[in-house]
Order: C-alpha cells, then sequence, then structure tokens
C-alpha cells in the first residue's frame, strides 16, 4: 500500500526561496522601525518562535450547523488521519505541534500505535475531552437530561466514568491534562434547581479530580448557553472560578471565546482569573452573535489583542506563567486545514502585536491618568503589522513562508480526496 502523501520538507523549502527576499526586506524595515521605539525584533521572534497552540481532532473535518453538515472532499475517515492532516497544518506553520483528542470521537482501539504514529509525525497529545453531552451505542443511561450533574446518580456515574476512562486514554497516549465541558442545563425556568445541580456538579468534579494521575491538570469549560437554553450548570467564569478552587491546585478555568454573551469584556475576565491564580487555557474561535466558532481573530480581532494583552502582560510579571491555547473552530465553508492554519497565525498575530506594548510607558499614562495616551499606547502595538514577524519565526521553524498558498500548489486536498474515498458522517458539533 502506498503511504499516506505528506507535503515534502523540500517542496516548503522550494516555494520559500523565491519568497525569501522579499521577507527579509520587510523584516529588516521592521526592525528599523522597533528599533526607533526600543523593541528589539528578534525578542518578539523568539517569543513567537516559542508559542504553541494546539489543534483540535473535530477541527481537521468540517464542522456543520444544528441544520446540516456539508462534508468535504478527502475528510479524514478516522484518528488516524485526522492526525494525517493535523501534522500537514505542523508541517506549514511550525506552531501547531499538539493535538486535543475528544473521547469517544477518537476512542482508539490501540493507544500505543496511536501514541507511534503521533511521535512519527512530530506530534504530541495535548489536553483530553471527555464527551458526556450525547449518547452513545450501547450506553445504559441517557444523558438526555444531563449527566455530570443528573438527578440520578446512576447518571452521574456513568459520566464519572467516562471521565476516568477518557484520562486512562489521555494518560496512555501521554496527555497530561482533561477539559471538562458538559452540555447540562436546563430548558424551562423550574426545569432545574440551580442550587442542587451546581452541588451535584461539584461532587461529580471532586470524583473525576481525585482520579487525576501525578502531574495532570483538569480544565473547567463554562458555557452561558446552547444545548440547553434556559440555564446551563457551569454557565460563566465565576461559577467556573468557584468550582476549580474548591477542587484544588491541578484544577482551572478554560476559556473558550465563544462562551459569553455578546458584548461580554473578556479580555477583564481572563485578568481577573490570571489575578486569581485560575486561568487554565483557552478555546480559541470568533463570534459575532453567540457560539459561533468562526476561525479566531475573523470577526473582533482587537478583542483577540487585548486578551493577549493581559496573557502577555502575566508572562512579563512571571516568566514562569503558561496556559494551554487550543483552536476549537467549525469550520463549514472553508477547507479546514486552510482555516487551522489562518487561525493559529491569528493567534501569533495577537500574541506578538501584546509583546510590543510598553508596560513601562502605559504604567507611565495610567499613573497620571492619561487615558488618551495609555489607549494610544495599546493602539500603537495592536496597529503594528508584525506579518513579518510571525513568517520569520515560521521560516525559522522550517515552515511555509506562505502557508495557504505552499498548501494550494502541493495538491494535498485533492490527492486526499483520492486516498480517502469513502466519506462517512460523522457526528462532531460545537464544544
Ligand atoms: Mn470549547
Amino acid at each position: 500500500m502506498t503511504p499516506p502523501f505528506r507535503i515534502p520538507d523540500e517542496f516548503i523549502d522550494r516555494r520559500n526561496q523565491r519568497l525569501k527576499p522579499a521577507l527579509d526586506e520587510d523584516y529588516s524595515y521592521l526592525a528599523r522601525q522597533l528599533e526607533r521605539r526600543g523593541i528589539d525584533i528578534e525578542a518578539v521572534t523568539r517569543e513567537v518562535m516559542e508559542l504553541e497552540i494546539a489543534v483540535p481532532s473535530w477541527g481537521v473535518g468540517t464542522g456543520g450547523t444544528r441544520f446540516a453538515r456539508f462534508p468535504g472532499p478527502g475528510e479524514p475517515r478516522n484518528v488516524f488521519e485526522k492526525l494525517d492532516d493535523a501534522a500537514t497544518v505542523q508541517s506549514l506553520v511550525r506552531c501547531a505541534p499538539a493535538v486535543s483528542l475528544h473521547i469517544p470521537w477518537d476512542e482508539p482501539e490501540d493507544a500505543a500505535a496511536l501514541r507511534e504514529h503521533a511521535a512519527a509525525l512530530g506530534l504530541r497529545f495535548d489536553a483530553v475531552n471527555s464527551n458526556t453531552f450525547q449518547d452513545q451505542e450501547g450506553q445504559a443511561h441517557s444523558y438526555k437530561f444531563g449527566s455530570l450533574t443528573h438527578v440520578d446518580r446512576a447518571v452521574r456515574e456513568q459520566a464519572i466514568e467516562h471521565n476516568l476512562h477518557t484520562i486512562e486514554v489521555g494518560r496512555a497516549l501521554g496527555s497530561t491534562s482533561i477539559t471538562v465541558w458538559v452540555g447540562d442545563g436546563g430548558n424551562f425556568p423550574g426545569q432545574v434547581s440551580f442550587r442542587d445541580a451546581l452541588a451535584r456538579y461539584l461532587e461529580s468534579l471532586q470524583a473525576i479530580y481525585g482520579g487525576l494521575p501525578e502531574g495532570w491538570k483538569m480544565y473547567l469549560e463554562h458555557k452561558l448557553y446552547e444545548p440547553a437554553f434556559y440555564s446551563t450548570v457551569n454557565n460563566d467564569w465565576g461559577t467556573s472560578y468557584w468550582c476549580a478552587s474548591q477542587l484544588g491546585p491541578k484544577c482551572s478555568c478554560l476559556v473558550d471565546l465563544g462562551h459569553h454573551a455578546p458584548n461580554t469584556n473578556i479580555e477583564m475576565i481572563v485578568s481577573r482569573l490570571l489575578q486569581f491564580g485560575k486561568l487554565g487555557g483557552f478555546h480559541f474561535n470568533d463570534s459575532k452573535y453567540g457560539d459561533d466558532d468562526l476561525d479566531a481573530g475573523a470577526i473582533q480581532p482587537f478583542r483577540l489583542f487585548l486578551i493577549f494583552h493581559e496573557l502577555v502582560s502575566e508572562a512579563r510579571r512571571n516568566p514562569m506563567f503558561e496556559a494551554a491555547y487550543m483552536l476549537d473552530q467549525s469550520h463549514n465553508v472553508t477547507d479546514p486545514i486552510e482555516s487551522l492554519m489562518t487561525s493559529a497565525i491569528e493567534v501569533q498575530r495577537a500574541f506578538a502585536q501584546a509583546w510590543l506594548v510598553s508596560s513601562r510607558k502605559l504604567e507611565e499614562y495610567q499613573s497620571k491618568n492619561d487615558a488618551l495616551m495609555a489607549h494610544a499606547e495599546l493602539k500603537r502595538a495592536y496597529q503594528t503589522d508584525v506579518t513579518p514577524i510571525l513568517t520569520m519565526a515560521r521560516m525559522r521553524r522550517g515552515g511555509a513562508i506562505d502557508p495557504v498558498a505552499t498548501y494550494r500548489a502541493s495538491k494535498y486536498r485533492i490527492l486526499k480526496s483520492t486516498e480517502r474515498p469513502q466519506t462517512r458522517s460523522e457526528s462532531a458539533g460545537i464544544v
């Protein structure tokens, strides 16, 4: 059997050679501009080269809405092929070396073989995600009315058991964290006791927390609505913070940008969680109205920058600070590989821009109540085109100067549509 097609490194190199003179020119011009502002471009480029953004296994397939899913050609048919696509993203952008799996969607029959496959592709496993928001075949109890917070103890125990199983799968794959999100909630006022459901949620989480292996972390993901439309159990960052605090030091909060009401000040939530030592990670995406799962930076790039301003400020205060960054998007009208690459670069962009803020100047303006100049300091960083920094970081890592153009020129998708002829409808949704 012919091995699956991979984009050869030489192909990337060859295309880079043509674009490199222009990149060098743009990079040195930006270096001179930044030097005038007292910024060493190389220091920023090094930071960008260190940033890692995990790719979700469900992100390499075409997503869908509540109405329909339109599968694309050559979609991965199993978890091995999902890793192949994630490796393609990584080979071109070189900032996405980890994959986040969803159990049971990605339940491996042979974890050792999957781990080996990932290692051969230069990938590792990020947080594993447990799924108790849909029923699986052969399952004894239904999650229709909840899982970890269900009124029936037997259902809760089944959901806890699934989380412990997810941890076991993660452990076999070399993962060191689990993200828990539940769809539990109510559609009608009166349907669910807010207080009792939260108490049950915490009790179930305590059982999962107790099963965390040494060195593992647990992330709680909150969401204000959907699939429950009136109330959810872990509905906001305050509830998430309270639960994470009750559980202990291994547990922290995960912020999915789409899981807030419109106009919520997400950067301020990020600041609060950082201040309280409970910011664990992110699911990056973008939205206009709700949990739209649009591509990161597509709608509100300034907000993404402001979020990274908080994160970079923390990294400057505490060099040991780290957070788990992951994309969580649904790709309905684009090639998922192209969207993942573009989004990873948008996350890098906001990160690099944030490093251009002078904390000294900002603090000085703040201390003088100079609102206009304080804001201008942020705006100057945000309005700087950092593309040459991102491109240089990517090229130095062996990635493509122009990832999307290189990907298209490689004919990867066309070749995959021949290699992967069957299209199987798969239930992957928005999480
Ligand atoms: Mn999410």
